[in-house]
């Protein structure tokens, strides 16, 4: 029976840096990564890699509650920070704290955080990121709600939220980007499809063969780029983001990566995961990417890292003696956290409890 064909749609994947570390010659790098900035992004991953190996080892001796690591997505974090201008707003989950001390978090806090201390969800002012956000897929909420305030006040930002493949599964997820689409939110929502939401891996995640296309029944642009490429992150991203700001509405990337360690310290990965799967993904390494491409330029030296490797060091030692020379927190200030207006009667009762406690 002959039938006309009410819609069709595709989707797009970029990859600009291979495996090897060679530029697409059809693309180019893209206009705005020159190799300075291409050099400050590379010691950007460094940093954070080098920063989460240092709180994996604090939580190993006891200085850390819990942690999700970064290690293998340092790519995608870094590019979106450079395709950020100032004014916009990073909406992160629990993994992004690299891209959260690219926007000027500092360091210190994200271990505060992580201690169970509410006082690491307070940032110098300017620094225009909300907290680390758990509840798996309620950043596009919270990123479509900021975008949508945005444009009615005709400010000029976009919100750029992030999620997991885990959290494409949830209904915020799906809520947010009907209403992104309905009304044209100034939103990016990057998903960091890392293959695995702790021990479900993606193919158990949904049917759909890339999860770029979920952009496509609410309406909305969707591309999927390779997330352990630098170059295609930053310029998915930028395209993306100045879309959003220019009244175009809002966007869905997909970042095609993989998570290397644990999904936090209190999970054990070889109880689920083939080794030989995370063997396969160390060869398209994103550091080692940018480090092959800077090299064949002549930019790049054993020196140099060394030297980098120094500076970093004394720096993520320095959060953490930031962190560690905090004074104790008030027990109390767990309450006074959750609330702007009046506490509801329950929570008054427990705090008067945990007052008489304490004394
Ligand atoms: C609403 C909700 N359900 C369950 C959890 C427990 N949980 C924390 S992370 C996670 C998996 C998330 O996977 P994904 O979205 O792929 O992100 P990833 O951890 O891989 O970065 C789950 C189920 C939660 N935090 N929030
Ligand atoms: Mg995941």
């Amino acid at each position: 029976m002959p039938r006309k064909v009410a819609f069709e749609a595709k989707i797009e994947h970029l990859q600009i840096l291979d495996e090897k570390g060679k530029v697409d010659k059809s693309i180019g790098v893209p206009a705005g990564l020159d190799d300075d900035r291409l050099l400050e992004m590379y010691r950007w991953m460094l940093f954070f890699r080098r920063f989460d190996e240092k709180a994996l080892a604090l939580q190993r001796t006891g200085r850390l509650g819990t942690y999700a690591s970064l290690i293998g997505q340092e790519a995608t974090q870094i590019g979106a920070a450079y395709a950020m201008e100032k004014q916009d707003w990073l909406v992160p989950s629990f993994r992004e704290q690299g891209i959260m001390m690219a926007r000027g978090v500092p360091g210190s806090k994200i271990i505060t955080y992580w201690n169970g201390d509410e006082r690491g969800c307070v940032f110098p002012e300017g620094v225009n990121s909300l907290p680390i956000c758990v509840p798996v897929g309620s950043q596009t909420l919270h990123a479509v709600g900021m975008a949508m305030a945005f444009a009615k006040r005709k400010e000029d930002r976009a919100v750029l939220g992030f999620i997991g493949d885990g959290g494409t599964s949830e209904g915020d997820f799906h809520e947010g980007c009907n209403f992104a689409g309905a009304f044209r939110a100034p939103v990016v929502i990057i998903v960091q499809n890392n293959q695995w939401a702790i021990s479900v891996p993606r193919h158990k995640q949904t049917a759909s063969p890339t999860l770029a296309q979920k952009s496509i029944a609410y309406g909305i642009p969707g591309l999927q780029f390779d997330g352990n490429d630098v170059m295609a992150a930053y310029q998915a991203t930028k395209e993306a983001l100045d879309h959003a700001r220019s009244g175009k509405g809002p966007y869905l990337l997909e970042a095609v990566t993989f998570r290397m360690q644990d999904h936090t310290t209190a999970d054990d990965a070889t109880k689920y995961r083939d080794p030989a799967e995370v063997e396969a993904w160390k060869p398209r390494d994103p550091i080692a990417r940018l480090d092959a491409y800077l090299r064949s330029k002549k930019k790049l030296t054993d020196e140099q890292i060394k030297t980098w490797e120094e500076e970093i060091a004394a720096e993520v030692a320095k959060e953490v003696e930031d962190r560690e020379n905090l004074p104790k927190p008030d027990p109390l200030e767990t309450f006074r956290q959750a609330f702007s207006g009046e506490m509801p009667q329950h929570l008054r009762k427990q705090m008067q409890d945990m007052k008489e406690n304490l004394a």
